[in-house]
């Protein structure tokens, strides 16, 4: 993702010396990785202040210590892990604008609570606004084996997410995974009928979904980050879902992001297939934005 980046540095360091013109085109290439303004000034001061302290002069060294000033904003304090519920079962929605990724996740995530932790998995085919989108989810659940709960396109979302729950209860199923409609983030019904879905979850639960997980795509830069405030403020989000960093340039929207709306990252996805899923953990991210 930051091969611009480290290419530039690279480039820069071959010069031999690290004066202004050197952070000042380190500040430029963070912010062509759409790195936020504010962000990037902190990054800089980090840097410049270790450069002097700790002496710093080698090259892999300087390069190491801005890796190590990136990962420092991807800390999230003791936030890693999803939420479950020993009172079955475990309730997960998923919510996000059109595309992003949110069916694919819920097929990664169906699948490591399957194979990785043995759980069973039920299926909320909750986007009822096109066909497409439940024959996608149930195309996913043959493959991985898991059930699914659906209904016609057009019916009431908070219906199909009521009766998956419900029929969990009955079945005993350790998991529900909550797909959704994409939602654009700017359009105030919409987010007001994803409310509904999340009190109607309310009521076949007794309790809110365990865990709202925001899925984004990591390529839409800085406007990832105003979609995330928008679903933060209205859905109650709780975690976040980054997707499709297996070919992003534009990553660095992404730093900082839990300073900014408190919300932690739980996982990325990498890929198109179900195992392409990882858990988040700030230092090998930001090790891999580096590769
Ligand atoms: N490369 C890549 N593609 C992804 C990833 N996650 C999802 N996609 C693709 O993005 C497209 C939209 O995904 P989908 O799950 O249907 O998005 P939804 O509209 O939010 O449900 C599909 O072509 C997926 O295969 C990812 O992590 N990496
Ligand atoms: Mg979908």
């Amino acid at each position: 993702m930051f091969r611009k980046l480290m290419d530039r540095f690279d480039r820069l360091m071959g010069r031999g010396v690290i004066d202004e013109q050197f952070y000042e085109e380190l500040e430029d290439a963070l912010l062509q990785a759409d790195t936020h303004v504010q962000i990037t000034q902190e990054i800089l001061a980090e840097l410049r202040e270790a450069i002097k302290i700790e002496k710093i002069t080698e090259a892999p060294d300087i390069k190491a210590r801005l890796q190590l000033a990136i990962a420092n904003r991807f800390r999230q304090g003791d936030a890693a892990g999803l939420a479950v519920n020993d009172n079955y079962p475990t309730v997960y929605m998923f919510v996000g604008v059109n595309g992003v990724g949110k069916t694919t996740s819920i097929a990664k995530l169906a699948y490591l609570l399957k194979t990785k932790f043995n759980q069973s998995v039920m299926l909320a085919a909750g986007d009822t606004f096109r066909a497409a989108a439940i024959e996608q989810l149930e195309v996913w659940g043959k493959r991985i084996g898991t059930d699914i709960v659906k209904s016609q396109p057009g019916a009431d979302s908070a219906t199909v997410l009521f009766d998956a729950i419900t029929a969990a209860k009955a079945r005993g199923a350790q998991f529900v995974l909550c797909d959704t409609a994409g939602r654009q983030h700017s359009k105030a019904n919409l987010m007001a009928e994803l409310d509904k879905v999340r009190r109607v979850t309310n009521k076949a639960l007794g309790r809110d979904p365990d865990e709202v997980l925001l899925v984004i795509d990591a390529n839409t830069g800085q406007n990832a980050i105003r979609q995330a405030e928008e679903f933060t403020k209205t859905a109650g989000v709780t975690g976040l879902i980054l997707t499709k960093l297996d070919g992003t340039a534009r990553g660095g929207a992404l730093i900082g992001i839990y300073d900014r709306l408190k919300v932690p990252i739980k996982f990325i996805g990498v890929g198109e297939k179900v195992e392409d899923l990882r858990d988040f953990d700030p230092e090998t991210f930001a090790a891999q934005l580096f590769s």
